[in-house]
């Protein structure tokens, strides 16, 4: 059976928050040529649009976003799972906002995307300087991890993880990236750089550990784009 390639967006296919390296974007596009690839991503389409761009979006078998809760082919929708976090909930967030050491507040700190919410306490407003200090400040203080902890233990219906940077990814539970494999025929090839334990690519990785199924865990797009050239 032919072998599926799965693809993280966000830190294994571009540097985090930004575009795809455009010698990389033409690299992939050649290399996926004859191969079944599929992408999963936290983000909503439009962000995925943004930062590999629709020829590559378009390119691949499917576009698998808001961590697998809908899915595109060819900028169709081929299905999606609506999800209303519940008031408790989003209470329990503004608690959070109003409690947390970090100093600052840029705005847009509960995102609510198709099948999940995405919270922030810097914002998903901040500048670039703001990302990086609250990044600093949360990999001192474990703040986000803290979060999670609470929401799993106060909710057990409900999931949450790591997001990139700035932000928690929050789903009903068993909606995260892992639910993308039922759509999937065959072995899968997955890569991804947050597959450690309370990242959001540790789901999906998990299951996938065993041949002929295989976990590629990169630091980055050089590390992926090296992968490619090897396999
Ligand atoms: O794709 C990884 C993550 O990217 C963003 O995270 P952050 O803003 O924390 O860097 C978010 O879109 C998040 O949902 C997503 O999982």
């Amino acid at each position: 059976m032919q072998m599926n390639y799965v693809f993280d967006i966000d830190g294994t296919l571009t540097p985090a928050r930004s575009p795809i390296e455009p010698e990389f974007k033409n690299f992939f596009l050649k290399w996926r040529k004859g191969k079944n690839v599929y992408l999963i991503s936290g983000s909503d389409y439009e962000k995925s649009v943004e930062q590999v761009g629709k020829d590559v979006l378009e390119a691949v078998n499917a576009c698998f976003n808001t961590a697998g809760n809908i899915c595109y082919k060819k900028g169709t929708v081929i299905y999606r799972n609506d999800w209303n976090a519940p008031t408790d909930l989003v209470t329990m967030l503004e608690d959070f906002l109003k409690t947390s050491k970090f100093p600052i507040r840029a705005g847009r700190h509960l995102e609510h995307r198709i099948g999940m919410l995405n919270f922030s306490i810097v914002g998903r407003d901040c500048t670039r300087k703001q990302r990086k200090d609250y990044n600093m400040f949360d990999l001192k203080v474990k703040e986000r991890k803290k979060f999670c902890k609470i929401i799993m233990e106060t909710f057990p219906d409900i999931e949450a993880t790591v997001g990139g940077q700035i932000s928690i990814d929050i789903y009903a539970l068993g909606m995260n990236k892992a639910q993308i494999i039922k759509h999937i025929n065959g072995p899968i090839y997955f890569f991804g750089d947050k597959t450690k334990k309370g990242e959001n690519d540790y789901a999906i990785a998990r299951k996938l550990t065993s041949p002929p199924n295989k976990v590629f865990t990169v630091k980055n797009w050089q590390d992926t784009q090296n992968i490619l050239k090897n396999l």
